[in-house]
């Protein structure tokens, strides 16, 4: 659900408050391993700060900048990863969305052959 901007647990993962396996991070962004992961390789890009972006939907023009470093990171690891052959880039939305953390994260996808469409 959709709060007001408390804390969420990416805000607890960046503050190191509680554990991840991070195999990327800069000053804006962080990557690190999905817990639950649905592919081979399954990875997580998220900014260090919210700055709003609970999810993509509620954009602004301020955020152009980290929203294009977040996709640029995304590509970037996923290469350092050995995903030279493909990936997939997901971000889920808002309920429809199936998303369940409200602190904007990039999904990347791939170490195997996926499939299409998704559910
Ligand atoms: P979603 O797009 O909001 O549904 O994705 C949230 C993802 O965060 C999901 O794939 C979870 O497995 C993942 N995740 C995590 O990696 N570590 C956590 O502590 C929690 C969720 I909570």
């Amino acid at each position: 659900m959709e709060n007001s901007g408390e804390p969420t647990i990416f805000d607890k993962i960046v503050a190191k408050e509680i554990p991840a396996t991070v195999i990327y991070e800069d000053n804006l962004c962080l990557a690190f391993r999905d817990v639950a992961p649905q592919a081979k390789t399954h990875f997580l890009v998220i900014p260090k700060i919210r700055a709003g972006l609970t999810r993509l939907s509620n954009a602004e023009e301020e955020h152009k900048a980290l929203l294009g470093h977040l996709l640029f990171t995304a590509q970037r690891v996923a290469k350092d990863e050995g995903l030279g052959e493909g990936f997939r880039v997901v971000i889920n939305d808002g309920v429809q969305g199936c998303q369940s953390v409200y602190h904007l994260h990039l999904h990347v996808l791939g170490g195997q052959q996926l499939t299409w469409p998704p559910g």
